[in-house]
């Protein structure tokens, strides 16, 4: 009977488990984070943490005291830049992605990357994302809430975690030989030696930078 009692239990947290992205699935969570790099050029990436169903959206950002000078595309981007200049502000881009991708695995939707405006440093730098339900283009969610996160930028983050580590060391050693797909976004936060391109060499910078034989 004990037993019963607990399989019983067991099966109606497994289904309330089961029942839960339905019901509290309805936000949809993404995360800006921005740094400057060698060159004075500020990089701002955008990624998703939480994702309710949406396989389409359109995303718009508004920024302030620099100049966009290229967007980077993860892999999930369509239409960006073709019907617009680079000066839109706001710039819209828009993300597709196959229906069994949630895109919340880590990875980096796309990056933009600015330079400051005349006068300005990078500190001045400012921008915020906005989209709305109507932004969803392909799905039936409603009264999705849209929830943006900010922090910073970690170079050298390929897994995108908010910390650099062997598993970044690991990724980047993946890349250089092809077993994961360069995308640009990579080379512009993981490219050690600024050279243009991801090697084993960046993956050992990486992996030393890890167990703290080098500094940044
Ligand atoms: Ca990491
Ligand atoms: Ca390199």
């Amino acid at each position: 009977m004990k037993k019963t009692v607990s399989l019983i239990i067991a099966i109606a947290i497994v289904l309330c488990a089961a029942a839960l992205p339905a019901d509290a699935g309805q936000i949809g969570t993404f995360y800006t984070a921005h740094t400057v790099n060698q060159n004075g050029d500020i990089l701002l990436a955008v990624s998703a943490r939480q994702n309710p169903g949406i396989a389409a959206l359109r995303m718009r950002l508004s920024y302030a005291n620099a100049e966009l000078t290229g967007v980077i595309d993860g892999g999930a981007l369509e239409g960006f830049g073709a019907s617009q200049q680079l000066s839109a502000n706001p710039f819209t881009v828009q993300w597709v992605n196959s229906a069994s991708i949630d895109l919340t695995d880590g990875s980096y939707i796309v990056l933009f990357r600015f330079r400051p405006s005349d006068g300005k440093t990078a500190d001045d730098f400012e921008y915020s994302f906005s989209c709305g339900q109507n932004d969803i283009l392909n799905s039936r969610l409603e009264n999705v809430e849209f929830s943006w996160e900010r922090g910073r930028l970690l170079r050298y983050d390929a897994n995108n975690d908010s910390r650099t580590d062997t598993a970044d060391a690991l990724y980047i050693l993946k890349t250089s030989v092809g077993i994961i797909k360069e995308n640009g976004i990579i080379t512009e936060i993981c490219d050690s030696n600024d050279d243009g391109r991801i090697a084993t060499d960046d993956a050992l910078y990486i992996l030393k930078l890890a167990v703290g034989i080098v500094r940044e």
